[in-house]
């Protein structure tokens, strides 16, 4: 049996499978620029974020329905579960759907009717949390929030995720404040290709009490002294750092200087469907090409838990 965690770090967006993609396609009569599943898998080949990035937007125009985001939320679950996770905080993009004609009610109900059979069917709890896209304005994330307003008990908190590079987290600073004052949980993807600067910003300006990525701390040695003494965690994911080329190769990961140095660090998929594994995969590739032992691994899958939203019942419950 694989380790039981708890995934922090998971575009539900990232989780459509080749498979899936064509299924819907057809339902939807969306066209897809690939003659089949193996052409597109092909095209899985990423210089960098804003690379994947594109494929990763232009692959949600066959997300219609609610029906289609339900099931995309119940397949990944599924996948999830078997590979041991007991608990996922799952994040969502809804100003990528707004922007097709999708409702944020299409988006919110569709994931919730999956997610609110979660323990029941696959036995894990989640969460759900809200992204804005740094590459959009912040007036366009404000109005995102107002939009999201009804579906508020469904939401547990904001990140913010897309093209990092000249998106700093303090251009969203009134959105967060906002945020925090509708009572929800903050956190920011920061340090992925963007500098060890946009992580403190991201911990000063947002308020953000988890740190998406982070990767690029490590840079900086004060602000790694900080991030141990105030236990901020880091939710990292290796094989999406190889495929993003933020690391050479998975030997080269920053995972066990990390660990060394005291870091708050989980280890989590991000972008499964593209990056070649989800939870579990990526525990099985640092344990195989960093030499994790079974010490560490266990360390990993404790602070899955305790860097999670859950309450300290729930947590004992999950674990
Ligand atoms: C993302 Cl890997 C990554 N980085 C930033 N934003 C994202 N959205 C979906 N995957
Ligand atoms: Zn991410």
């Amino acid at each position: 049996m694989p380790v039981p965690k708890a995934e922090l770090h998971l575009h539900i967006e990232g989780t459509l499978e080749p498979e899936l993609a064509f299924a819907l396609a057809e339902r939807n009569g969306v066209e897809l620029p690939y003659r089949d599943t193996e052409e597109l898998r092909a095209a899985y080949r990423f210089g960098d974020l804003q690379s994947f990035l594109d494929l990763y937007y232009r692959l949600m125009a066959v997300l219609r329905t609610a029906e289609d985001f339900t099931e995309l939320a119940d397949a990944y679950l599924a996948r999830a579960a078997a590979q041991g996770v007991r608990h996922a905080e799952i994040f969502f993009d809804p100003q990528a759907h707004l922007a097709r004609g999708v409702s944020m009610g299409t988006v919110v109900e569709g994931l919730a009717a999956a997610l609110d059979r979660g323990e029941e069917r696959h036995g894990v709890s989640t969460r759900l949390i809200m992204c804005f896209l740094r590459d959009e304005s912040a007036e366009s994330a404000l109005r995102t929030l107002e939009e999201a307003k009804p579906y508020l008990h469904r939401i547990t908190g904001v990140g913010l995720d897309s093209a990092e590079v000249g998106n700093p987290p303090a251009k969203f600073r009134e959105v967060y404040e906002a945020a925090a004052a509708l009572g929800l949980r903050r956190v920011a993807h920061a340090g992925e290709e963007g500098p060890a600067e946009y992580v403190r910003e991201a911990l000063d300006v947002l308020g953000v009490e988890r740190v998406d990525h982070g990767l690029r701390s490590m840079e900086d040695p004060e602000l790694v002294e900080r991030l141990v003494r105030e236990r901020v965690p880091l939710t990292l994911c290796p094989l999406s750092n190889v495929r993003l080329r933020a690391v050479d190769t998975l030997a080269d990961h920053p995972l066990p200087a990390m660990l060394a140095a005291g870091l708050m660090v989980t280890v989590n998929s991000d972008d499964p469907a593209y990056f070649g594994g989800y939870a579990g995969d990526n525990f099985d590739a640092v344990r195989a090409e960093l030499g994790l032992g079974a010490e560490q691994l266990r360390l990993l899958a404790r602070n899955s838990f305790e860097a999670s939203f859950l309450e300290d019942d729930e947590e004992r419950r999950a674990r």
